[in-house]
């Protein structure tokens, strides 16, 4: 693939470089130990969709704030909710974020700006509208993503959220990891519109597209939207279009998601397509790489210290 010349720098590219290959390989090693019966907890794989947090959250600053769903450990990760205490919290370990009450569907680590994670479909977005108005009533310029899914823009709370965002100009950026499938129902019999996008029209708020596999294109669509928010002139939808590799939650047999769609998604792996075209481009080598994926090290869940 070619090289962009409107490219963030090298930092920002091999940020997200980092980000994705931590959310990869935490991914990969929560999923073998599930399936060898070595732990046991729900889990809903963000795999295939890491280029949307890593493309947004080089914009953000520890103090702006961002919420999360279930398929949260991307947004996660990039946000940078330490691994030890986030693993521990999967767990259900008293040393974990929430003191193991939580669980995974409710990581909560106010001190890197991960306020929320939330299990009730689009329940999130009004809940990023309050800390997007916090912030705008304390006159600080932090921001505040939102990450939801296609399924939850057909929710009540989304279309009450954009239009109270859309109405008070807040410092909000609703990112929609659009992955094609609500639960077991493919987006085309759940959505009578194509792009979700198009919905932000009626909200009075820039609505984008974007390649959500394309970590280059997503952080220019960040860089924008918040550009946009901290200048106080409102909030931003991005539908970002990507796919889930292991469907909606470990142990799903994905019968009703097309054995083909599946491989070719897999096969266009987004994470070492990136990774070659950062070596193809003369970003960086192949032993830069391998030595950034190897300082990542997911902790043993028989640690002593989780
Ligand atoms: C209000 C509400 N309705 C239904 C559910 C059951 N449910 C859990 S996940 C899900 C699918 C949501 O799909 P989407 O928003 O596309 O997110 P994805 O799982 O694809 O990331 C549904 C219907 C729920 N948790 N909350
Ligand atoms: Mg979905």
């Amino acid at each position: 693939m070619a090289d962009r010349p409107d490219a963030p720098d090298r930092d920002a590219l091999l940020a997200m470089f980092e980000i994705q290959s931590r959310i990869k390989l935490c991914d990969e090693r929560f999923r073998s130990l599930l399936t060898s019966g070595q732990i046991q907890l729900i889990y809903y794989s963000p795999r295939g969709q890491e280029c949307i947090s890593a493309g947004y959250s080089v914009h953000l600053r520890p103090d702006d704030y961002v919420v999360a769903t279930y398929r949260g450990l991307h947004d996660h990760l990039a946000k940078g909710v330490p691994l030890k205490e986030l693993w521990a919290e999967f767990l259900g370990r008293a040393t974990g974020t929430c003191k193991g009450k939580g669980g995974p569907m409710h990581i909560t680590h106010p001190e890197s700006g991960l306020m929320v994670t939330t299990g009730i479909v689009g329940s999130g977005i009004p809940i990023a509208n309050g800390f997007a108005l916090a912030s705008q009533l304390s006159g600080t310029d932090q921001v505040t993503v939102v990450n939801f899914g296609d399924g939850a823009s057909n929710i009540g709370a989304f279309h009450e959220g954009l239009n109270m965002a859309g109405v008070w100009k807040l410092p909000v950026i609703f990112v929609c990891q659009n992955n094609l499938y609500g639960e077991h129902t493919p987006m085309a019999m759940s959505t009578p519109i194509e792009r979700i996008s198009d919905r932000a029209a009626s909200y009075g708020m820039v609505g984008v597209t974007v390649d959500g596999n394309d970590p280059v294109a997503m952080c220019q669509a960040a860089e924008e939207a918040v550009a946009r928010a901290r200048a106080g002139e409102g909030p931003t939808l991005i539908e970002a279009v990507t796919y889930r590799f292991w469907g909606h939650l470990m142990g799903d047999a994905m019968e009703y998601m097309p054995k083909e769609e599946r491989q070719a998604a897999m096969d266009a792996d987004p994470v070492p397509r990136y990774r070659q075209w950062l070596i193809d481009n003369g970003h960086a080598t192949d032993d830069e790489l391998t030595a950034l994926e190897s300082g990542i090290a997911p902790p043993s869940p028989h640690s002593k210290r989780i």
